[in-house]
């Protein structure tokens, strides 16, 4: 059982110049080195008194703790330890590719780990966040996956493993892509409109914030039992960036040149 630092989370005070940044599906790999600078470029821009939520899927995938020189993900690393060092407060909750993103990553970046659900309160309004595929349902094949592979017995056991064999073995998963191809939108199924509002019920939030799907938006829904809510959708970062810019009661969703915004209350 991974022991998470969540009571260790600094309660960051959001004034009118405390931008809190939300990212996630960049799907980082060596062999994509423009997709890396895009990443670069970004995180030089954030200063100390931002936060960063990373949503999952930063990496395209990860084989445990061990393996970020195998996978040539040792400068994503140093890239964020030191944007850590800057000040800048980074929060890490895993997706279905970097679920096995663990304690000595954090301890080696000065991220944060959060649980595979989180709601902030030090907001205007308490929202959830989480990856994404959770509210995927309809997918039977990946929420079976996601019960065998989330299970402590067995990352346990993979993890003991050799990495070639990790490796191996991570290559014979459907989300695993072939060839560093990157997947397609269509690939993936897009959310349960229930489960949706089942977790938003379940966390009492009116405001939801999650990635994994690639189809960036901002939804405004209407709850029959408890009325409006909003899903925010973050895009993932090919062949532009894509983040969500929380400023106050402002939030801002990014996708390229594009934006759609939000006021929060
Ligand atoms: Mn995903």
């Amino acid at each position: 059982m991974l022991a998470y630092a969540a009571g260790a989370i600094p309660i960051s005070y959001l004034g009118d110049f405390f931008l809190i940044y939300f990212i996630s599906d960049l799907h980082l790999t060596p062999k994509d080195t423009a997709l890396t600078q895009q990443f670069r470029v970004f995180i030089d821009q954030l200063t100390s008194a931002d936060s960063l939520y990373i949503l999952g899927d930063l990496f395209e995938y990860w084989l445990g703790d061990d393996t970020a020189k195998y996978l040539g993900q040792q400068s994503i690393e140093t890239d964020l330890r030191q944007l850590t060092d800057r000040g800048v407060e980074v929060f890490f909750l895993r997706g279905n590719r970097d679920f096995l993103v663990g304690l000595d990553f954090c301890a080696r970046t000065g991220c944060c780990l959060l649980p595979e659900q989180h709601i902030l309160t030090n907001t205007t309004t308490p929202i959830l966040l989480l990856h994404g595929d959770s509210l995927c349902t309809e997918d039977t094949e990946h929420q079976a996956f996601r019960l065998l592979v989330r299970n402590d017995t067995w990352q346990s056991d993979f993890l003991a493993r050799s990495i070639v064999e990790r490796d191996t073995m991570a290559r014979a998963v459907r989300y695993r892509s072939e060839s560093g191809k990157r997947i397609k939108p269509a690939d993936i199924m897009d959310v349960n409109p229930e489960t949706v509002f089942e977790k938003m019920r379940g966390a009492k939030v009116r405001l939801m914030i999650h990635g994994h799907t690639h189809r960036p938006a901002i939804h405004r829904l209407e709850d029959e039992r408890t009325g409006p809510m909003v899903r925010i959708v973050l895009g993932d970062w090919g062949p532009t960036p894509s983040f969500a810019k929380l400023d106050g009661s402002s939030l801002e969703l990014w996708c390229g040149d594009d934006a759609d915004r939000i006021t929060l209350s």
